[in-house]
């Protein structure tokens, strides 16, 4: 079980992730749930490779599409008190946006600053996107502990990409969480160990998903999920966005209702 964090501890981060654009909450896992996930995603990266140029990193391992390949990263998604920090920022819609692992191995160079929310064509402006790393292993300066311009989310202009950054260090088991404004980056990894990262990226109920979800998904994996995961997923409606012929989606996402609307007879 995660740690339970006391509510005056969550209030300071949710403090500092207004104020500073993010928050690292400490040692939430314990050993054995690092152990297990680490366990599923060492499997699935059996398979992977290095990234194919110097942004996703020549040296750093990703897998993509993580709700469709394992249930192991269900809890993380919905662990209460990331949530009361997401939701604190998003709003109680929100959702994820993309999941997906981050393995940096030593001799990978610093990743560029950027922003995750760079789409929209503003700033500052209020939060559109929270990102979260989970530490699978220690995150330190020295192996590529993820770095943050602070405060830049409040900026008007782009930060100056050899600015100086913080390192986000944090024992393995905590999860730092962001606003997708901040600018930040992967970091230079200078030791022998791969540093583990598992990124859960939210985003406002009403925006569209980084992953489609929708495509990503098998319907039928969907419908078998707690229904606080499916809402998650984006498996909901957002205010009046996201109906599928008048119907809530988990509703149409019932095959006999599904086949109906794909042969044109609505619902
Ligand atoms: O691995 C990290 O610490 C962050 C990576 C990142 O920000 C990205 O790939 O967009």
């Amino acid at each position: 079980m995660a740690r339970a964090v006391p509510a005056a501890e969550l209030a300071n981060h949710e403090g500092a992730l207004a104020r500073d654009g993010f928050a690292i909450i400490k040692n939430l896992l314990q050993d054995d749930e690092i152990g297990a996930v680490r366990t599923e995603l060492d499997r699935l990266h059996a398979a992977c490779g290095f990234g194919g140029n110097e942004f996703t990193g020549l040296r750093t391992k990703r897998v993509f599409n993580l709700f469709a390949k394992t249930r192991v990263l269900d809890p993380l998604l919905i662990n209460p008190a990331v949530l009361r920090l997401v939701r604190s920022a998003l709003g109680p819609e929100a959702q994820l946006s993309i999941a997906s692992t981050m393995e940096i191995h030593g001799e990978e160079t610093a990743q560029a600053l950027h922003q995750d929310d760079a789409y929209h064509p503003s700033a500052p402006h209020p939060p559109l996107v929270i990102n979260t790393i989970w530490a699978l292993t220690d995150f330190t300066h020295q192996n590529g502990a993820t770095r943050l311009v602070p405060r830049s989310h409040l900026r008007q202009d782009p930060v100056d990409l050899r600015e100086p950054t913080i390192p986000a260090e944090m024992p393995r088991g905590s999860v730092l969480v962001w606003n997708g404004a901040v600018w930040h980056g992967g970091g230079a990894n200078r030791t022998d160990a791969p540093r583990f990262g598992l990124s859960l990226n939210y985003c406002c109920g009403w925006i569209r998903q980084q992953e489609n979800q929708y495509l990503s998904l098998d319907p039928t994996l969907v419908s078998s999920l707690p229904e606080d995961v499916q809402k998650l997923l984006g498996y909901d409606i957002c205010q009046f966005v996201g109906w599928v012929d008048g119907r809530h989606p988990m509703r149409a996402i019932l095959p006999e209702v599904r086949a109906r609307i794909h042969a044109g007879q609505g619902r």
